[in-house]
């Protein structure tokens, strides 16, 4: 079996143990991150989602798999961040409140940071409170994620509260996740949309450049 295929199989199964392996054994054989990513370890959490629509899998293998996903991101991690540098900006991301999936909102912290900035992760279910304090705390970047196509709404609660708190020209803010749209960012008053985290790294250097 090759390499990407034991990732797939090993986090559409969630075996939490043997994730980091197969990722370390695919590094070993020189498979680019990249890649291992994409097709092996991406390839299966929509895969997961789409046995999930189909009633073949629930909520606790959804959730073995994001562990699995999770234990593999930790070896791939050091491949995707190039330490050391000099932080080009600050960025707080955070998945808005009412929303628990964090893996999008890690990979794309973790490629921000690869891209030089600094990343304040406020992690998951975040009120527009933190969001607001996290802005007052002087972040150049605010990016917001949301999985769901109801926490979708928290987003612009969000965006509200910053301009609200008179914060708004101070920061921008990026959206993202799987519902999230480019019509629907700039309709909620964002600065950006990047349907993914390599993406939403680019436009986040081109805000603050
Ligand atoms: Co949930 N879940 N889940 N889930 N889950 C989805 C999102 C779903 C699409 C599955 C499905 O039905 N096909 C569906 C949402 C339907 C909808 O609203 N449209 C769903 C549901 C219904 C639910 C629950 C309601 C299930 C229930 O309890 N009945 C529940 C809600 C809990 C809550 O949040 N309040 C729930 C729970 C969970 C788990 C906790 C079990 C687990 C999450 C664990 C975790 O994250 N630690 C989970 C998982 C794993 C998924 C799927 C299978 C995988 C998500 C994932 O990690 N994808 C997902 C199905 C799917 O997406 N196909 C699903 C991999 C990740 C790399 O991609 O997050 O899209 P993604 O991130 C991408 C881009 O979107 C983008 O870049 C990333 C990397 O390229 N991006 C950004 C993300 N954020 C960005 C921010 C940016 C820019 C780009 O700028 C700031």
């Amino acid at each position: 079996m090759g390499h990407l295929e034991n990732v797939y199989k090993t986090i559409l199964n969630g075996n939490m143990g043997e994730a980091g392996d197969y990722v370390q054994v695919a590094l070993d054989a020189n498979l680019p991150p990249h890649e291992i990513l994409q097709n092996g370890m991406i390839a299966a959490m929509s895969e997961v989602g789409r046995l999930f629509e189909e009633g073949e899998y629930y909520v606790p293998e959804m959730l073995t798999s994001a562990r699995a996903m999770q234990s593999g991101l930790t070896i791939l991690k050091p491949k995707l961040v190039d330490a050391g540098i000099e932080p080009i900006g600050k960025m707080a991301i955070g998945t808005v409140k009412g929303d628990l999936h964090d893996i999008g909102k890690n990979l794309v912290g973790m490629m921000l940071e690869g891209a030089g900035f600094e990343i304040v992760d406020l992690g998951t279910d975040v009120t527009p409170e933190k969001f607001v304090e996290a802005a007052k705390n002087g972040v150049d970047i605010i990016g917001l994620s949301a999985l769901l196509t109801i926490t979708m709404q928290a987003m612009e609660n969000t965006i509200q509260a910053i301009r609200s708190a008179g914060l708004r020209e101070q920061v921008k803010i990026i959206v993202g996740g799987a519902p999230v749209t480019a019509e629907f960012a700039s309709q909620i008053g964002a600065d950006g949309f990047a349907p993914d985290a390599s993406q939403a790294a680019t436009l986040a250097k081109s805000l603050i450049g």
